[in-house]
């Protein structure tokens, strides 16, 4: 057994009790998985995650990858490639397949309920593992060749990488100056040096697929100049797979990090000794809106990689929690002699393990919502083969939905699980926490890359409010709004055992719609078409995180609650044993929530409504 602590319970509950997977699967375009098969499948990759894969998860920190720079090459740790081969062994990576390319087509929140479970136990796996995911978006996207391509990267697991960072264009990727020029025979050779580029460089497989944006020579600026170029480390035979020549995409360093170690992140050098050539995907210059596809699934792991080693995080703290012994309960606490207690008898490690459990638990609700609302979509695509929706459909609202909660799975995921990781996982263990002994201060290391990477959390912040909501006209918020709506008015349902918690939702709404407000008065008060001033959009800028944040806490909090209700029914219907327990937790879990998370979106509304220029007009030297 290694470190990760699974809790395939809860996604289950999520999947089959909360969302009703049951209906989707087994029928359509998913008939080939009915509820049994992914049980099945569910659980045997629970199995691996607490085995095979959890297994190097601790010696491929202490022993990271080995970067030779006269060779240009990686040497893996035994152990890490081991987990990898397992995965590759299990053949589960074929659900990130299309069928075309011999996948087995399951909902995506069958595949993300997977998903979790190989990224809290060893997220780098999932990472080299993603390859298959670029396979079918190759396949969706690309010409003929590049169809062909695609096939010999689902045969052969060749990795593959995303690649538009570089030294100076973070954040802002439309400031990349890696520069195509086209050969006039289909091919393109790309020059320039990009950075943190993962899973760039192992042993574990022969070649490597780089999706690349660089600028042909003559294009505009900005994002919408860039192409999106695929490049091969090995020129391969489409018809036999067999590699030939080297290409001239160099990895010129390997950086040291803090965590996360054994996930390589690789500097890539376009050309030198030999040119870098590649083909234009698709024979389109759409680069930015391609890679995107990419992004958007990229936010997905990301945030559920943050969810997941909260989840393990607290089950092991809770199970540490259980058996350490420390001082006498509060009410004896005079009493000297009194018996020692387990340290789960205080209330202030109840308060924090309840807070781990509602957040973990919470997160991983907010996960599979999201990717419930992916089936939806997912299912009109491969039913009607259309990527168009009819403007008002299901399928068009649900993927207005997702766009928004992306964002927030990746915003709020990444920022939660990180601090509490740190301020509540790893801190019930004592001193201990800070050891090596348990895994959760290598949790709090691996964890923190998920506010940084596929976009910091600003990023999302400005995405959440200019993209997702703004100029989506707030279509896709009022949706979701009047559910959240909905469900706080339904008092007296349950005996009103909730009442109390559903009207603390109906305030955290108020709270949200509160600092939304604020911040569309400021946008409207910045437009200088209204007589505006444009500084405004500095009092909007500074509440961009706010809001993903709060609004993100309030979706929790609405998912929590939901929960909670049907708990509450499987209590009422009889549930006993560990499902009542199981039950109980869930109820407890979301009430502990609404009343001491839910309430501070008050505050988050003051602070917002009290934003002026104060913050800008400091001048920078005063600092
Ligand atoms: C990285 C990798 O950090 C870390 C981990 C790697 C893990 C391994 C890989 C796993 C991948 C698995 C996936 C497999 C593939 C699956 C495929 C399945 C089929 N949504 O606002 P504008 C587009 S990588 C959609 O003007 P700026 C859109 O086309 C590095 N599209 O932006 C838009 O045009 P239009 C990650 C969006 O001011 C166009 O962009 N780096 C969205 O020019 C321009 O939009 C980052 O994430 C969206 N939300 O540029 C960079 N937003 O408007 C972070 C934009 O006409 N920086 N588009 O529709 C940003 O995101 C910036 O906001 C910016 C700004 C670059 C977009
Ligand atoms: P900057 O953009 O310089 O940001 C610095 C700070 O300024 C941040 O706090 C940011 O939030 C803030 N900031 C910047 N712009 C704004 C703004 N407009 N408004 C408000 N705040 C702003 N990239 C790839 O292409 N492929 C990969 O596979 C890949 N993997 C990675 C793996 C690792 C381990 C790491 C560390 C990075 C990886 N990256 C990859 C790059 C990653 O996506 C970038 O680091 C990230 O997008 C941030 O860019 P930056 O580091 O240049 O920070």
């Amino acid at each position: 057994m290694g470190h990760y602590k699974s809790n395939l319970r809860d996604i289950e509950f999520n999947l089959f009790e909360v969302l009703g997977r049951g209906d989707v699967l087994g029928t359509g375009p998913y008939e080939e998985v009915d509820v049994d098969t992914a049980r099945e499948m569910l659980k045997e990759v629970a199995r691996l995650a607490q085995n095979e894969l959890a297994e190097s998860f601790e010696d491929s920190d202490r022993h990271p990858p080995v970067y030779d720079p006269t060779t240009q090459a990686v040497t893996m740790p035994e152990s890490f490639a081991k987990s990898f081969n397992a995965y590759r062994d299990s053949g589960f990576w074929s659900i990130d397949l299309n069928a075309e390319l011999g996948g087995t087509v399951v909902p995506p929140s069958v595949r993300w309920g997977v998903n979790e479970m190989l990224l809290g136990s060893n997220p780098a796996v999932a990472m080299f593992a993603a390859s298959y995911g670029f396979a079918k978006l190759l396949h969706a996207l690309g010409n003929d060749e590049q169809k062909k391509l695609a096939q010999w990267i689902a045969d052969k697991g060749w990795h593959c990488t995303m690649v538009l960072t570089e030294p100076d264009a973070g954040s802002d990727v439309g400031a990349g100056r890696t520069k195509a020029i086209d050969n006039g025979d289909g091919t393109w050779t790309i020059s320039g040096v990009k950075r943190f580029i993962t899973s760039a460089e192992s042993d574990m497989v022969d070649n490597v697929i780089h999706f690349v944006l660089a600028r042909p020579e003559g294009a505009g600026p900005g994002t919408k100049g860039l192409s999106l170029f695929v490049l091969s480390k090995y020129e391969v035979d489409l018809e036999t797979g067999e590699l030939g020549e080297r290409n001239g995409v160099y990895v010129t360093n390997v950086e040291k990090k803090m965590g996360l170690k054994v996930s390589t992140t690789c500097e890539l050098t376009f050309g030198g000794e030999r040119p870098a050539v590649g083909t234009l995907l698709g024979d389109v210059h759409d680069g930015i809106a391609q890679m995107f596809h990419v992004i958007e699934n990229a936010r997905m792991m990301v945030g559920t990689k943050a969810i997941a080693t909260l989840s393990t995080g607290y089950l092991n703290a809770l199970d540490y929690a259980k058996q350490r012994v420390q001082g006498a309960d509060l009410t004896q606490a005079s009493d000297k002699t009194a018996p020692r207690v387990t340290i789960t008898h205080h209330p202030d490690v109840r308060r924090s393990l309840m807070t781990q459990k509602a957040y973990a638990e919470g997160l991983r609700a907010l996960v599979l919502f999201t990717a419930s609302q992916q089936d939806i979509v997912d299912q009109a695509r491969l039913t009607t083969g259309s990527e168009e929706f009819e403007r008002g459909s299901a399928a068009d609202i649900a993927s207005r939905v997702n766009d928004l909660l992306l964002p927030i799975v990746k915003g709020l995921g990444s920022e939660r699980a990180w601090v509490l990781l740190g301020t509540e996982s790893l801190q019930t263990f004592g001193g201990s926490g800070f050891l090596q002994d348990y895994p959760i201060e290598q949790y709090v290391r691996d964890a923190k890359i998920d506010t940084l990477y596929e976009g910091t959390t600003a990023i999302q912040g400005l995405d959440f409010f200019f993209r997702k909501i703004v100029r989506d006209k707030g279509q896709a918020l009022t949706f979701l709004s009047a559910q959240m709506q909905e469900f706080a008015k339904d008092l007296g349902a349950h005996d009103g055992r909730l009442d109390r918690d559903r009207e603390l939702l109906g305030q955290g709404l108020e709270d949200v719609q509160g600092i939304l407000g604020f911040m569309v008065g400021e946008l409207m008060k910045s437009d200088p078409r209204n007589g505006g001033e444009i500084t405004n959009i500095y009092s909007v800028g500074q509440n961009t995180s706010r809001l993903l944040l709060s609004a993100g806490d309030l979706v929790v909090g609405w998912l929590l609650l939901r929960q909670a209700a049907v708990a509450l029914d499987a209590l009422a219907a009889g549930a006993s044993g560990k499902d009542k327990d199981f039950y109980e937790g869930k109820v407890a879990a979301a009430q502990f929530y609404a009343r001491q998370v839910l309430p501070r979106l008050s505050a988050e509304r003051s602070m917002a409504e009290a934003t002026d220029s104060m913050l800008m007009d400091v001048p920078e030297s005063a600092f």
